[in-house]
């Protein structure tokens, strides 16, 4: 029987992988490459890139323990051609392979690269809960694209929190009770922290010596990177956190990262866990009595519903997502979102956090940096690459309508039904960082108002036609637009002034 070389991505460390289940482990050859044209392709947190490899090589690891015979080519290796066709093709020559076989990659680049790559077949990803073709199904030719709706067919097509036919508790969605601002003094439980074995302190070598100038502080590195640690990691999660999760899971509080958040995107986004499964356990974990309904519902929402729905939207959409523009916003991305060096303490203490931890929370990335960008006008095609660069769990089939259909509205409201676009008031409610800001949350004009306010209403103001249209902000115009001429001037002069100050 002739072999065939089996190619495994970064993202794809999963022993159920569809190129997995239908291979033979005496013919064929596994291929797991790290190359820099993956390394290199926006510029990753040095956590993502030792994060990546360290789990490639464990699962190479994994797969050779269960009897796989794997090829792996380190980035250092000196044939390393560098990429992913390039190391692929050189597999096959090595084994006299005339075919290969591959699972769908989560990026649309890297599928168009693949499907011209001779002798390789290409087979659907099966890790998720929707197919990507019934999504496209699904949306095309409906008016208005909700989540909500979406999320509801997961619920029936899962089970997941039905009763019967029914939705548990009577509600499809909590998400009205997952809004408290969380106290300092609250116990929080850290994620926990995995030692790095041999195998990844030798990837740390590597990454520091070969990417010196990349963004993001590289030591100390506590993911795990195996599917065992992982798991363990999830477990404390359901013990630890969900209890609070609903409750918190939108409050941000200076110098803590994690809250009662999951921190768990990371190794669910390379494959080191399964959706369902984790899914599965979180309604176990009601349906005992340790958790309440709305940290269950809300975060089997965000796995099924959210994670799910922006998938389909980005495959949907794709060629032509990532260019979308709708609100013509072409202002450079500021230096300070790689510094973390600014006087706006949320934007602070959002930026240092991901430059030490290559982490955020939804909040923090939606609501600070995000907000930030849209009311400031940023270009969301570079914010689009800052956000696929500087955090682990990312992805473009997950980052990017995130980035440029949720926060900044830029396809023009397909997947968001408004802006997220809030002045200070919001990030004074939902945290404390406005306690040690040189700006004046309450101050709503002159020197020392909080860059958000004068932002929000310039923002109203440019915007004022379409936004006037949409029902969730037109409120909004309505109240620009009963300002005072001379305020309106003001707000204009102030925000044109610290617009023209950012570099
Ligand atoms: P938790 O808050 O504990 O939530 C549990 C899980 O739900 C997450 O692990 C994640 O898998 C899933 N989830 C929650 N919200 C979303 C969402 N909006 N889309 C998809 N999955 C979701 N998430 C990524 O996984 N990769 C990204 O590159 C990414 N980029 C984002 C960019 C922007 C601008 C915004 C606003 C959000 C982005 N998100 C991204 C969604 C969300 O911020 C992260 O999934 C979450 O912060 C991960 O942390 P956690 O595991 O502690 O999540
Ligand atoms: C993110 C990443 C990085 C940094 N490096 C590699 C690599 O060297 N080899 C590899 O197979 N995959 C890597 N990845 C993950 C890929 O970028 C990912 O599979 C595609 O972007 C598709 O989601
Ligand atoms: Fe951010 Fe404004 Fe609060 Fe300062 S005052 S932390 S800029 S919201």
């Amino acid at each position: 029987m002739t072999g065939r070389t089996i190619l495994i991505l970064g993202d794809q460390l999963s022993p159920q992988l569809a190129a997995l289940r239908g291979a033979n482990r005496a013919a064929d050859r596994v291929l797991m490459a790290e190359v820099m044209a993956e390394a290199d392709y926006v510029p990753h947190h040095r956590k993502k890139l030792a994060f990546v490899f360290s789990a490639m090589r464990h699962f190479a690891q994994d797969l050779r323990e269960a009897g796989w015979q794997v090829d792996y080519v380190r980035l250092d290796d000196p044939a390393n051609t560098g990429t992913l066709g390039g190391e692929l093709r050189r597999a096959m020559a090595r084994h006299g392979h005339e075919r290969a076989v591959a699972t769908e990659p989560g990026e649309w680049r890297l599928l168009q690269a693949m499907r011209g790559w001779p002798g390789l077949e290409i087979l659907p990803d099966d890790r998720f809960l929707a197919d990507r073709h019934g999504f496209a199904a699904w949306a095309e030719g409906r008016k208005g694209l909700r989540m909500e709706h979406f999320y509801r067919l997961m619920r029936r097509k899962t089970g997941l929190l039905m009763d019967g036919g029914e939705p548990a508790g009577g509600r499809w969605n909590f998400d009205a009770e997952n809004r408290s601002r969380a106290d300092p003094d609250l116990a929080m439980p850290s994620p926990p922290r995995f030692a790095p074995d041999a195998i990844t302190r030798e990837v740390l070598d590597m990454v520091a010596a070969r990417f010196p100038d990349r963004f993001g502080t590289l030591e100390p590195f506590w993911f795990a990177v195996t599917r065992t640690d992982a798991e363990a990691a999830f477990a404390h999660f359901l013990r630890h956190a969900l209890p609070r999760f609903g409750t918190y899971q939108d409050a941000m509080l200076a110098g803590q990262p994690f809250l009662f958040h999951a921190v768990v995107s990371t190794y669910l986004n390379a494959g080191l866990l399964d959706p369902l499964a984790m899914c599965r356990a979180v309604e176990a974990e009601w349906r005992a009595g340790r958790a309440a309904l709305n940290s269950a519902e809300g975060f089997i929402r965000q796995i099924i519903g959210w994670r799910e729905f922006v998938r389909g939207i980005y495959w949907w959409r794709m060629p032509g997502y990532d260019r979308v523009n709708a609100l013509d916003a072409h202002r450079p991305l500021p230096e300070f979102y790689w510094s973390g060096e600014t006087d706006l303490a949320c934007l602070r203490a959002c930026i240092t956090q991901t430059r030490d931890e290559a982490y955020a929370h939804h909040i923090q990335r939606l609501m600070v940096t995000g907000n930030f960008a849209l009311l400031a006008g940023i270009d969301p095609h570079a914010l689009h690459e800052w956000y696929l660069a500087v955090y682990a769990d990312a992805y473009e089939w997950v980052e990017l309508p995130n980035t440029v259909g949720m926060s900044q509205f830029a396809d023009g409201g397909l997947l968001a039904s408004k802006p997220y676009a809030a002045s200070g008031a919001y990030i004074d409610r939902m945290s404390d960082y406005c306690r040690t800001c040189t700006y004046d949350v309450k101050a709503k004009a002159g020197p020392r108002a909080c860059p958000f306010n004068l932002l929000y209403w310039h923002f109203v103001a440019r915007h004022r036609e379409r936004l006037a249209r949409n029902p969730r902000m037109a409120q909004a115009v309505r109240t620009w637009e009963r300002f005072a001429p001379d305020r309106q001037d003001q707000l204009r002069r102030d925000s044109e002034r610290f617009l023209a100050g950012l570099a």
